[in-house]
């Protein structure tokens, strides 16, 4: 595929409401669209990178320098194949969020090229995938019952809480009391934890959690392979995992008996795709994660999600979640799930206004 120039769009969109994590509080998504241009196509991917360095070691302003600077001027304009790019990238170390941005734009295109919807080129199995949703760091209980009660009236299967020490335990606890035992309910640590709270996080032992997700730090792959022994709840990485070798590796050594697959964490859907398979042969569970995506980036989550091997709902929300006004169609709850889409690539595209409306910066790149 020939390709020309790519435009990156920056994107400032405010969230329906503050999501606060143990990182911290975001109450805008900065997004980073990439729209790669050739003579006869064009394919749009999103970034994830967020505005400050604070789930991973990305930022969204570093992310653009990143791609404008160091990856695009690696492509071969005249010969761009999706599949290669891990591979054309590699040289550069890190930086698996811009990466991914530019593979889930020129897969968008690619598939447009073969006219094939990208759920298909990365091997769905189903036409709509369940949904879970996130829920933020609430200091006061009632508030938090309250903002649980809607998402679970509007039909979400699965309920996460962002916990961190101090909000945990007796959150928990209501949130299991008030609306039973029959809701799927887990929980985010964002590494808050250290191994010597395993007494504490065994207080959740009790309330039948479907995983606890990333409690210990990033690196510490050995210390959740040994608070797994400590704990009743089943253990699931996120930021651990960084690449289809790592997740070999906590997946041999117990770390975790679950995994939450984000593309952009790993560097893209092509090597989201390697971990879903690993995932699905070691008969670990599987969920598609979520960074706040637009529609762009959540319409190519779905795709994914749509896998045989995500095993468990993703925090695959519906636009509503996120945004009073996504850039694209909205994606709407029905059922408790999404329709995966069905047009050529990631099957959506970004409504001109609404992007006119949130765009506070573009950048063109020829390449
Ligand atoms: O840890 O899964 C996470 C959002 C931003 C950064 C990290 C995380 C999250 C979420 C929200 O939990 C997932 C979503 O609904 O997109
Ligand atoms: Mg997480």
């Amino acid at each position: 595929m020939k390709l020309t120039h790519v435009i990156l769009h920056r994107l400032k969109m405010p969230l329906v409401s503050p999501f606060r994590t143990s990182f911290g509080v975001e109450t805008h998504r900065n997004a980073l669209l990439i729209n790669v241009l050739g003579p006869e196509v064009d394919g749009w991917g999103e970034c994830v990178a967020d505005e400050e360095p604070l789930y991973s070691s990305e930022y969204s302003e570093g992310a653009q320098e990143m791609i404008a600077r160091f990856l695009l001027p690696r492509l071969n304009p005249n010969h761009v194949v999706a599949s290669t790019l891990h591979s054309v990238f590699a040289p550069i170390r890190g930086n698996p969020m811009a990466k991914g941005g530019i593979e889930a734009a020129v897969l968008d295109a690619e598939c447009r090229v073969h006219n094939q919807p990208l759920s298909q080129r990365l091997g769905a199995t189903k036409t709509r995938v369940p949904s879970g949703v996130s829920v933020g760091i609430h200091d006061e209980i009632p508030a938090l019952l309250d903002t649980v009660g809607g998402y679970l009236a509007q039909g979400y299967l699965r309920i996460k809480l962002k916990i961190e020490p101090g909000n945990d335990v007796a959150h928990v606890r209501a949130v299991r009391e008030t609306f039973g035992p029959d809701v799927m309910l887990q929980v985010d640590a964002n590494q808050a934890y250290t191994l010597a709270d395993a007494p504490l996080l065994a207080k959740l032992d009790p309330f039948d959690l479907a995983l606890i997700e990333q409690p210990l730090p990033e690196e510490d792959i050995s210390g959740h392979a040994r608070l797994a022994t400590l704990i009743k709840t089943p253990v699931c990485l996120d930021e651990s995992i960084t690449s289809p070798r790592s997740a070999i590796e906590a997946i041999a050594m117990g770390a975790c008996g679950i995994i939450n697959i984000k593309p952009g964490r790993v560097g893209g859907y092509l090597e989201a795709m390697k971990i879903h398979d690993i995932c699905l042969a070691a008969g670990i569970g599987a969920w598609c994660g979520g960074m706040l995506e637009t529609g762009i980036g959540r319409a190519a989550n779905v795709a994914l999600a749509a896998l045989p091997g995500f095993t468990l709902p993703g925090d695959t929300s519906a636009s509503a979640r996120y945004f009073h006004q996504d850039i694209t169609d909205a994606f709407v709850l029905e059922d408790g799930h999404l329709n995966v889409p069905t047009g050529p690539g990631i099957g959506i595209r970004p409504n001109p206004d609404a992007l006119r409306d949130f765009t506070v910066s573009t950048q063109t790149v020829k390449l």
